[in-house]
C-alpha cells in the first residue's frame, strides 16, 4: 500500500475534486504565486540562504544561550513551505502493520487531548551539515548544498510519544517499518517525480523516542519548520523528521523510499548523526595578539552527549582539553548540543588554524578526515577553521 503518493488537500479543497471539476488546482496555485519557498525572515547577517534552504550563521549565535531559537534555526525544504490550515488537519495512520489497515485519522485537538504530552531535547542537524569542506578542507568536491557548519541546531521539541499514537491505532506486534509522508508538493529531480518527500524507519525508532511534535522550545512550530505537526527522530538525520506530516504507513514488510535508497544512504540508509564541533567565529576572525581571548563555541553528536573536547591553536601541533559549561535551561528528556570555551593566554601575530575535536559518551571521536562519498553526507572530521591574529 502505497499512501505516499495518495493525492491529499491543498489548502482544505481536494486536489482531485478540482481536476474534475476543470478548474485543476487554480485557487491553489494562485495561492503560490511568488510565494517564496521559506516563510520566516532570513536577515543576512543571521542567515546564508540558499532558496530552499537556509543556513544559520555560526557568528550569529548567543555564546549566552544553550538552546537555538526557533527563528535562527536553519531550513531545509526540497520545495517550499505548505500553508497548512491547523483546524482542517488530519493525520492518516494505516497500514498492514495495523490490526485494521485501514487505520485511523487525527486532528491536532484529538491529538493533544489523547495521548500525555512529553518534551525532549535533541540536536537536529541535516546530514549534509559540513559538506563544504569535502571540498575545500579535502580536495573532493560532493554534490549538493554547500553547508558549512551551520545546518544544525539544538532544540527543545513539545509533542506526544509516536509509540503511544501507534498502540492506540492498533500496532500489530509483527509490524516493522514506520513511514511518514509529507503534505509539501511531491519532488520532482532532473524531470523525474518521486512523488511526496517519506522516507521510512525501523518500527524499534518509533517504539523508542520518536515523537510527533508540535512545538518548538515551547512555541507552536513555525511554517517552515513542520506546522502544524511533524515527526521528530531524536538523534537521528534531519530527514528522518519528516515536516507537515500528512500521513504514517505502518508495514509488516520493510518499506523504501528515494529518501533512505538514493538518497541519504552510504551503504544502508543513514541512522544516528556523527559527532561535530563549530567555533562561534568568523572566518577568517581577526584576534587581538599580545592578550588572553576567551574562545568559545560547541560540539554535539546523535548518539549520546559529549563527554570531552579537545582543541588546539597551532593547527593540530598540541591540544588541550576545553571547558565543558553545564546545560543551562530546564531539564528534560534527550540531550542538546554542549558549550564550550577555552582561553587563548598568548596569541602570536599570525596566521593560525584553530581545531576542536570533540568524542562522545559512546566513545566517538571526529577523525582527521572525513569518508568521501559522493553526496557529500556525515562530513564528521575536525574542521580547519583560520584565524588572523593582529
Ligand atoms: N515534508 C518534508 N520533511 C522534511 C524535509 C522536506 O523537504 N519535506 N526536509 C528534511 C530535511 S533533509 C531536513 S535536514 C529537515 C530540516 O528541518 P528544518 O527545516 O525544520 O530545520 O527536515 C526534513 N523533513
Ligand atoms: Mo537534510
Amino acid at each position: 500500500m502505497e499512501i505516499g503518493l495518495r493525492r491529499r488537500s491543498v489548502l482544505g479543497l481536494p486536489v482531485a475534486g478540482l481536476a474534475a471539476a476543470g478548474i485543476a488546482q487554480l485557487p491553489a496555485r494562485r495561492a503560490w504565486a511568488g510565494a517564496p519557498a521559506i516563510q520566516k525572515p532570513l536577515p543576512p547577517e543571521q542567515f546564508i540562504d540558499y532558496g530552499t534552504n537556509a543556513e544559520m550563521r555560526w557568528t550569529s549565535v548567543d555564546p549566552r544561550r544553550q538552546a537555538t531559537p526557533q527563528a535562527r534555526l536553519f531550513v531545509r525544504n526540497h520545495t517550499r513551505t505548505p500553508q497548512i490550515d491547523p483546524a482542517s488537519y488530519r493525520l492518516t495512520i494505516a497500514g498492514d502493520g495495523l490490526r485494521d489497515p485501514a487505520g485511523v485519522t487525527l486532528g491536532l485537538t484529538e491529538l493533544k487531548r489523547r495521548f500525555r504530552h512529553v518534551e525532549v531535547t535533541s540536536v537536529h542537524e541535516c546530514t549534509g551539515n559540513g559538506r563544504s569542506f569535502f571540498d575545500t578542507q579535502q580536495g573532493a568536491k560532493a554534490s549538493g548544498t554547500a553547508w558549512t557548519l551551520g545546518a544544525v541546531g539544538s532544540v527543545t521539541w513539545q509533542g506526544v510519544r509516536l509509540r503511544d499514537v501507534l498502540r492506540w491505532a492498533g500496532l500489530r506486534p509483527d509490524a516493522v517499518s514506520v513511514q511518514g509522508v509529507g503534505l509539501d508538493d511531491e519532488y520532482v529531480d532532473k524531470g523525474e517525480n518521486l512523488g511526496r518527500v517519506r522516507r521510512p524507519f525501523p518500527i524499534a525508532k518509533a517504539l523508542d523516542d520518536a515523537l510527533l511534535a508540535w512545538g518548538l522550545n515551547g512555541e507552536p512550530l513555525l511554517p517552515d519548520h513542520g506546522f502544524p505537526l511533524r515527526l521528530v527522530l531524536p538523534g537521528w538525520v534531519g530527514i528522518a523528521s519528516i515536516k507537515w506530516l500528512g500521513s504514517l504507513e505502518v508495514s509488516m514488510t520493510e518499506l523504501t523510499s528515494p529518501w533512505n535508497t538514493r538518497w541519504y544512504n552510504i551503504g544502508g540508509p543513514l541512522t544516528v548523526n556523527p559527532v561535530r564541533s563549530a567555533w562561534e567565529l568568523p572566518w577568517n576572525a581577526t584576534l587581538a595578539a599580545g592578550r588572553p581571548v576567551v574562545l568559545t563555541g560547541r560540539s554535539w553528536s546523535g548518539a549520546a552527549p559529549v563527554a570531552r573536547v579537545e582543541v588546539s591553536t597551532d593547527g593540530g601541533t598540541t591540544w588541550q582539553r576545553a571547558r565543558l559549561r553545564p546545560a543551562t535551561g530546564r531539564r528534560t528528556e534527550g540531550h542538546g548540543w554542549t558549550r564550550w570555551a577555552h582561553t587563548w593566554h598568548r596569541p602570536t601575530a599570525g596566521s593560525h588554524q584553530l581545531l576542536a575535536r570533540a568524542t562522545d559518551l559512546r566513545g566517538r571521536r571526529q577523525p582527521d578526515v572525513a569518508a568521501f562519498n559522493p553526496n557529500g553526507y556525515f562530513f564528521d572530521a575536525v574542521v580547519k577553521h583560520p584565524v588572523t591574529v593582529a
